[in-house]
């Protein structure tokens, strides 16, 4: 890293120090933009390094509610508004005991890049709360995404700010925000992405983070001439990017073996069986060991982290930050593993991340190959403009172009840039030209 990079490394530990998620995700993307900078020095002169890593506004607010017994909670909850060259502002919201202000910054910064690669108009931000979802009742539900909106609503709009799910925000989470937005402010609009078919939802929204990885991972392998068909493959995580990647994958001939929850992890050497995982997941809300009530076959082995020692030919880390680790790293390239898409936000550590392409594993990045899911996003906000409706395979086509068209600049970008086949490399340099030029344009906002 040159000495010019490092000092906005530095200034960025020092104004948000104890935020280690946010300095990783700077960290690596600085690193990656070494030669671009060598090459444009205007971009020095601009300060546009200084000024992407500082978020333009951060909202932190107090979200009180009321559970079934009629206690009170006070919740802390965030929206940081982190880039806005390239359009509204637009990322997801997590509700998850562990988000803090380090996470949101991590995630609305990795989103420029990533939106930024999907060639649609849509700046960068993020949003969340420490609320922990799981064991609450819809209405103990409902109550909080209303508290949380009652707040939120005065800084977002079609047209400004969209916000949609992530960890812990699915469709029911954003019906009830959308209801109370609407309430509000007497808008119909599309102020968030991922709504109910019924009201403005778009199709392919449910499965397009899990689809769109696994299209990427296909241009991978077929850059090795090779793809999904016979290949056996472990995907972390049952929640909704995991679930509609083991099913494209499937699609694509591939056997799911393994799949987990942050309790642990299960195995079946004849392929998991995912109408089961959709109905314990999505529908009963329960957690991944009653699959093997129902399949005798399957395994549960308690433990989210031994996942990545069950043998595959592809990993696809599908749950959280960090969740594979250099140790993990290892084993799976000793097993044989061939390929690893980031289905999740930053779920490789770094160590983990460079052993795979050090090591010649065909490695996606997460702001490439998880981008999906904002892609048609995107493309739901152009429905809700237009007040029309798009079918299933013309939306899914559009998906699929979309992320053979991420591939294509991710591995030019990196061949241009002096690193042929490193496709972080090629991400982050794709994604930042894109925003940087913007910036330029725009003059010093
Ligand atoms: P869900 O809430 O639907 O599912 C999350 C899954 O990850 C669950 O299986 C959950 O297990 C597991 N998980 C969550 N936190 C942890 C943890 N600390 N340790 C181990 N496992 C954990 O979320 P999504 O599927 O939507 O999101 C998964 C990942 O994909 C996240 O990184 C998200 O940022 C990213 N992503 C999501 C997109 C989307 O469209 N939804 C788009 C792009 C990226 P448990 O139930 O036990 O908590
Ligand atoms: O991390 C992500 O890209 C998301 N959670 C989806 C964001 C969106 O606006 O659809």
């Amino acid at each position: 890293m040159s000495g010019y990079i490092e000092s906005v490394l530095e200034t960025v530990k020092k104004r948000n120090p104890n935020e280690p998620e946010f300095h990783q995700a700077v960290e690596e993307v600085l690193e990656s933009l070494a030669p671009v900078i060598n090459t444009h020095p205007e971009l020095r002169d601009a300060a546009i390094l200084e000024r992407i890593v500082e978020p333009e506004r951060q909202i932190w607010f107090r979200v009180p509610w009321q559970d079934d017994q009629g206690k009170i909670h006070v919740n802390r909850a965030f929206r940081i508004e982190f880039n806005s060259a390239l359009g509204p502002y637009k990322g997801g919201i997590r509700f998850h005991p562990s988000v803090y202000a380090g996470i949101i910054k991590f995630l609305g910064f990795e989103q420029i890049f990533k939106n930024s690669l999907t060639g649609l108009m849509m700046g960068g931000g993020k949003g969340g709360s420490d609320f922990d979802p799981k064991g609450k009742s819809d209405s103990e539900i409902m109550r909080f995404c209303q508290s949380f909106m009652t707040e939120l609503y005065r800084h977002i709009g079609a047209d400004t700010d969209v916000p949609a799910g992530d960890i812990g925000v699915g469709g029911r989470e954003v019906g009830y925000m959308f209801g109370q937005y609407k309430r509000l402010t007497g808008l119909f609009t599309g102020v968030l992405t991922g709504k109910g078919l019924d009201f403005g939802g778009s199709l392919v929204r449910t499965e397009a983070t899990g689809y769109g990885c696994v299209y990427f991972c296909e241009e991978m392998l077929k850059g090795k001439g090779t793809s999904f068909e016979g290949k056996t493959v472990t995907v972390s995580g049952s929640g909704n990017v995991a679930i509609y990647a083991h099913e494209k994958a499937t699609q694509l001939g591939a056997k799911v073996v393994a799949m987990s929850d942050s309790n642990g992890y299960i195995y079946c050497e004849s392929g998991i069986d995912l109408a089961a995982v959709k109905q314990l997941k999505e529908v009963e809300r329960k957690r991944i060991k009653e699959y093997v009530k129902m399949h005798k076959a399957a395994k549960y082995v308690e433990g989210c982290g031994g996942i990545w020692d069950v043998k595959c030919d592809v990993a696809l880390p599908c749950a959280t930050q960090n969740e594979l680790d250099g140790e993990a790293a290892k084993t799976l390239i000793s097993n044989g593993c061939i390929a690893v898409a980031e289905g999740a936000n930053m779920p490789c550590t770094p160590d983990a991340a460079k052993a795979f392409v050090k090591n010649g594993v065909l490695f996606g990045p997460g702001k490439a190959a998880n981008a999906g899911g904002v892609a048609v996003s995107g493309l739901e906000m152009a429905q809700n403009s237009q007040r029309l409706h798009w079918n299933f395979e013309e939306t899914d086509q559009y998906l699929h172009r979309i992320m053979t068209d991420i591939y294509t600049s991710s591995s030019e970008a990196a061949e241009k840039y002096g690193t042929p086949g490193n496709l972080i490399n090629g991400a982050n340099i794709a994604g930042f030209m894109k925003v940087s030029r913007a910036m330029m344009a725009q003059g010093l906002v």
